[in-house]
């Protein structure tokens, strides 16, 4: 059987471990996970994708495990001697071990390597066990339309910004006005994206930030078709519990795009065209008629990834739920 999941950061990654360990030694054959590159950054000169890095990291077991971002064992030396310069931003906290990640893709990217080449060069050295594919080799970024707060130059303006300073300088404490994933109408799937759906035995959404994360890899033209043409059972779960996020500020995002933070409502803001399957945390139990009447099979179960095994008794959720709606 080959699982094809579409993975932000930490959510994503996390769900993953525990997949991988729910399916040894069953005949699973292969993970595919399609990452969010919308997160994407660009600073001193050097390309940074936080969601792949999280995923690659997570699995590889190179990741801050506190944090879920980042690098283990982390030290700030370079970033210290920036500010020494000057040289911002300084709200973005870039580690020494990280930026080796960084310089090492960005010089791959300026010998003219695909991004998907140089994830699968990085994946070398992290052997996350999953076969990790940018959604797009395309620059693809999700800006956020916002209105200036009060106290910072062009207060009570509207404007955009990238998401990274959205979401990390400003903790997304303004309202989101738009989400929009720049670049992303005229981007193409990465190399193997369409293989990987086509050959797909089951889709999962892990419990991903549905419009930064999952919602950006489906604004890719032709990744959202692949799914429905697949043909194969969709499942998601559910990020929201117990009416708000589990960890992060999703509820600002999904505002911005009038969907209201229940787990409920994430299921329809997908809709039964998309998904075959829904799980929603115990907590939630009173949601599921709502969903089963989208047309959507749901199920309440334990959602909270607390431990390596918490989360592959998910997993093992997920995987039942799309065999009963096969
Ligand atoms: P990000 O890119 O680092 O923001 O990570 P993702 O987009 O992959 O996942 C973020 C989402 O994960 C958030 O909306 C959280 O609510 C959700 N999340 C984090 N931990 C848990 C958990 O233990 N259980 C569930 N159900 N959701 C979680
Ligand atoms: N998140 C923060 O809240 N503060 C940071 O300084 C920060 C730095 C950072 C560096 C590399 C990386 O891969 C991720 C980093 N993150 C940081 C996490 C991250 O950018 C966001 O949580 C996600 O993009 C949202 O998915
Ligand atoms: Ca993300």
């Amino acid at each position: 059987m080959r699982i094809v999941v579409l993975a932000g950061g930490i959510g994503g990654a996390r769900f993953l471990r525990g997949l991988k360990k729910a399916v040894q030694g069953t005949g699973v054959t292969d993970i595919t996970v399609i990452g969010n590159t919308g997160d994407d950054i660009h600073l001193f000169g050097l390309k940074v994708c936080p969601d792949l890095d999280t995923v690659m990291y997570t699995l590889g077991d190179g990741i801050d495990e506190e944090q879920g971002w980042g690098r283990s064992q982390e030290t700030f030396h370079v970033k210290e001697e920036l500010a020494a310069y000057g040289v911002g931003p300084g709200w973005f906290g870039l580690g020494d071990r990280d930026f080796a990640t960084h310089i090492v893709r960005t010089q791959m990217l300026s010998a003219g390597y695909p991004l998907s080449a140089v994830t699968e060069a990085l994946c070398e050295r992290w052997q996350p066990g999953v076969r990790l594919i940018p959604m797009s080799d395309d620059r693809i970024e999700t800006h956020v339309a916002i209105t200036v707060p009060e106290g910072e130059p062009g207060a009570g303006e509207r404007k955009a910004v990238h998401f990274q300073e959205y979401w990390v300088r400003l903790r997304a404490s303004v309202d989101a006005h738009a989400v929009v994933p720049v670049g992303a109408d005229r981007a193409k799937p990465a190399p193997g994206v369409l293989d990987a759906l086509a050959s797909a035995d089951v889709v999962l959404f892990p419990p991903s930030n549905p419009v930064v994360s999952i919602g950006t890899i489906l604004a890719v033209p032709g990744i959202r078709e692949a799914i429905a043409d697949a043909g194969v059972p969709v499942v998601g779960l559910s990020p929201i519990v117990g009416d708000a996020p589990v960890r992060g500020m999703a509820d600002k995002v999904l505002t911005a795009v009038g969907v209201e933070t229940t787990a409920a409502a994430v299921a329809e803001h997908y809709g039964s065209g998309l998904l075959d399957g829904w799980l929603v945390d115990t907590v939630d139990e009173g949601s599921v008629a709502r969903v089963e009447a989208a047309g959507i099979r749901c199920r309440a179960v334990p959602l909270l990834m607390t431990d390596i095994d918490a989360t592959a008794r998910m997993a093992r959720e997920a995987l039942a739920l799309a065999e009963e709606v096969r």
